[in-house]
């Protein structure tokens, strides 16, 4: 079940993912099973073809729909937790990329965790997620960006938060492919997770241990 899957994210068959991904739950399969090594496993091989020009980008797009599809399904099976929230994040891709699987799936293993999620979409303007932290009282901003020309907007929202004399009172998460530690080292944010389960851990820790 778990390679039918893949292969229907590889070929973008939403309708086909959603059905499976409900069996596969059904059939007690977990929801981590599901999601790394069918969904993520997909979405990895839609890349590397990607990369070796064996599909272009109509292809990846309709993949990564059915990839979010899938995850939509997935949602209530990774929220599950149904705990009171301890707190509140905004989140979003920042301002030029337009990827958003990955920040997705931080969003819902934050909610998972108890953290209230204001997600801003894609593409979004330093601003934007200023005057969100100062709308929502939010505690949290975690970037996410997959392009490496994009990874630079996650310094220009923290300049901003910065300017805006909100810095201290938030804490900045940033992750994404091409992110490293010492890239968020070198912005002066609070942390970065290589995966979208230990951005939730991170996240928790902070609202746990403030
Ligand atoms: Co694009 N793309 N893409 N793409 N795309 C990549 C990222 C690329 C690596 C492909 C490649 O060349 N091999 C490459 C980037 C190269 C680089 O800069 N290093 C690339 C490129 C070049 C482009 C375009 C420029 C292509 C073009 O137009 N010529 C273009 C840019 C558009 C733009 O953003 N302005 C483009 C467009 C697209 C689509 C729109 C077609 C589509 C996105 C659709 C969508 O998201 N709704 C797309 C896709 C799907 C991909 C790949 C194939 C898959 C990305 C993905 O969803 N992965 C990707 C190749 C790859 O990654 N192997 C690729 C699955 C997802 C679960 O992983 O998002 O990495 P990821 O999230 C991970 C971690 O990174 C982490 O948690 C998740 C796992 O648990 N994480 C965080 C993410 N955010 C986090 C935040 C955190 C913590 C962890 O804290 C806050």
């Amino acid at each position: 079940m778990l390679e039918q899957i893949k292969e229907m994210i590889q070929k973008g068959k939403a309708k086909d993912v959603r059905a499976l991904v409900s069996e596969a739950l059904e059939s007690g399969i977990t929801p981590n099973d599901i999601l790394n090594q069918a969904m993520i496993a997909a979405m990895s091989e839609v890349g590397t073809r990607f990369k070796n020009n064996e599909i272009y980008v109509p292809e990846v797009l309709i993949a990564a729909r059915a990839m979010n599809a899938g995850l939509e399904v997935l949602r209530p099976a990774l929220t599950a937790a149904g705990v009171e929230p301890i707190g509140k994040a905004v989140i979003c891709t920042v301002k030029g990329d337009l990827h958003d699987i990955g920040k997705n799936l931080v969003k819902m293993m934050l909610e998972g965790t108890g953290i209230a999620c204001v997600d801003l979409g894609v593409d979004v303007p330093p601003e934007k997620v200023v005057r969100a932290v100062q709308e929502n009282n939010a505690q949290l901003v975690c970037l996410s960006s997959l392009l490496t020309t994009t990874m630079v907007s996650q310094k220009d929202v923290i300049d901003a938060l910065e300017k805006a004399g909100l810095r201290s009172r938030v804490k900045v998460m940033v992750g994404g492919a091409p992110v490293t530690q010492a890239f968020a080292d070198s912005i002066g944010a609070d942390a970065y997770t290589p995966d979208a389960a230990s951005a939730a851990e991170v996240a928790k820790s902070f609202f746990v241990h403030a």
